[in-house]
């Protein structure tokens, strides 16, 4: 035990003076740090033990209200059962979120109320989805700070110190004017303009430094924009791609803040949560690497367009491009260069352009024949 204490003791003082403050806590609380032993023989070390786990995968998603939450929590529900997947945020949901499944208050800027929700439920995956998007960060660079970089920390120090596979994701926002855009290979020069573009490729290099410090089974992809019919982006720079959709559908009008030639890569939200769920999966000695491109599609304003007067011809598409949002647009990849993926697990998407359409327009349609049928 006391051998115990001084290796705990120890382990504090290389790393983080959150993470020393959380060991001091634990062993000054005089909790029975013989049930944590395990956890914490994950650093430095690979975690020989089962890690407490057992074999049942239990999920916790933070950021779950945001756009891609509640899809992911549906498949990762399907795989483990409902009550191994818990969504958790610091809104309150609609009701259906309740019956679909465990909903939670976490804060993940109060690194306790994290230990307890991982404890309490003894969890082994955090999916980490809290984050402000590229331009509310910018218009706020205080809060994408305390979100995006603190509130991170606290999820590596929870992750290191329970042992969990965590998942964070990245994004084209981790690029900057000086990358090579056409495509964007895995490894290249990283100079973001935006505060959500420092705070990604530090966590990138943050998950990457504590796998290869303390054995954290920490993963990451760099997701392109992601679009979805039911739920929606909020604040960042591709959001314009979902909201076309909408306005298409609801009065034929829609004023894109972005030029109709930028071209950014795009992806369906089904190959997103797929792409994240599949990942997960790759046994941890399989992946040679921690962060991975994927990539889809890639597409203009103009182009999406296009595709959807195919089937509503009458729609109209004018520009009233905003400053902010076009200057992070043309610093980000016009496509990602994602071969590692493909080679390493197997990534494939299955929605280009077309399909795209079709699905969203069916899917948003039938949402809102649902809606008023209430
Ligand atoms: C944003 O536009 O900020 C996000 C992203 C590409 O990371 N959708």
């Amino acid at each position: 035990m006391m051998l115990l204490v001084q290796m705990m003791r120890g382990t504090a003082m290389h790393a983080g003076s959150r993470w020393s403050r959380s060991v001091e806590r634990l062993i000054s609380s005089g909790r029975d740090i013989n049930s944590s032993a395990h956890h914490f023989s994950g650093f430095g070390e690979a975690c020989t033990l089962s890690c407490g786990h057992g074999d049942q995968t239990k999920v916790l998603i933070t950021g779950g209200l945001g756009q891609l939450g509640i899809g992911l929590a549906k498949l990762l529900r399907r795989r483990f059962g409902k009550n191994n997947v818990i969504l958790s945020d610091i809104r309150k949901p609609p009701s259906h979120v309740y019956d679909d499944g465990p909903f939670i208050f976490s804060d993940i800027l109060d690194f306790k109320n994290l230990r307890e929700i991982v404890v309490n439920n003894n969890i082994s995956w955090l999916i980490h989805y809290s984050a402000v998007l590229s331009a509310v960060g910018e218009n706020n660079i205080a809060l994408a700070k305390e979100v995006n970089i603190t509130g991170f920390h606290n999820i590596l120090d929870v992750a290191t110190e329970h042992g969990l596979r965590v998942f964070v994701p990245s994004t084209i926002g981790a690029f900057g004017p000086s990358s090579p855009r056409d495509p964007t290979p895995e490894l290249c020069v990283q100079r973001p303009q935006t505060i959500y573009g420092v705070s990604k490729v530090h966590a990138e290099l943050m998950g990457e430094y504590y796998h290869h410090r303390y054995g954290l089974d920490f993963r990451c992809l760099r997701y392109p924009g992601i679009l979805s019919a039911d739920s929606q982006p909020g604040g960042g720079t591709t959001d314009y791609a979902v909201q076309l959709f909408h306005a298409a559908l609801k009065t034929g009008h829609f004023e894109c803040y972005l030029r109709g030639d930028t071209q950014l890569p795009m992806m369906y939200i089904d190959d997103c949560v797929r792409a994240t769920l599949e990942f997960l999966e790759v046994p941890t000695d399989s992946l040679p690497s921690r962060t991975y491109n994927i990539n889809a599609m890639a597409f203009t304003p103009q182009e999406l367009t296009q595709e959807i007067q195919k089937v509503l011809p009458d729609l109209k598409v004018t520009y009233n491009v905003d400053p902010l949002r076009q200057a992070i647009a043309d610093g980000w990849p016009k496509a990602l260069e994602d071969s590692s993926a493909r080679r390493d697990w197997g990534w494939k998407h299955e929605y280009n352009l077309p399909e795209l359409v079709q699905t969203m327009l069916a899917l948003i349609t039938q949402g809102k024949q649902m809606a008023e049928a209430c």
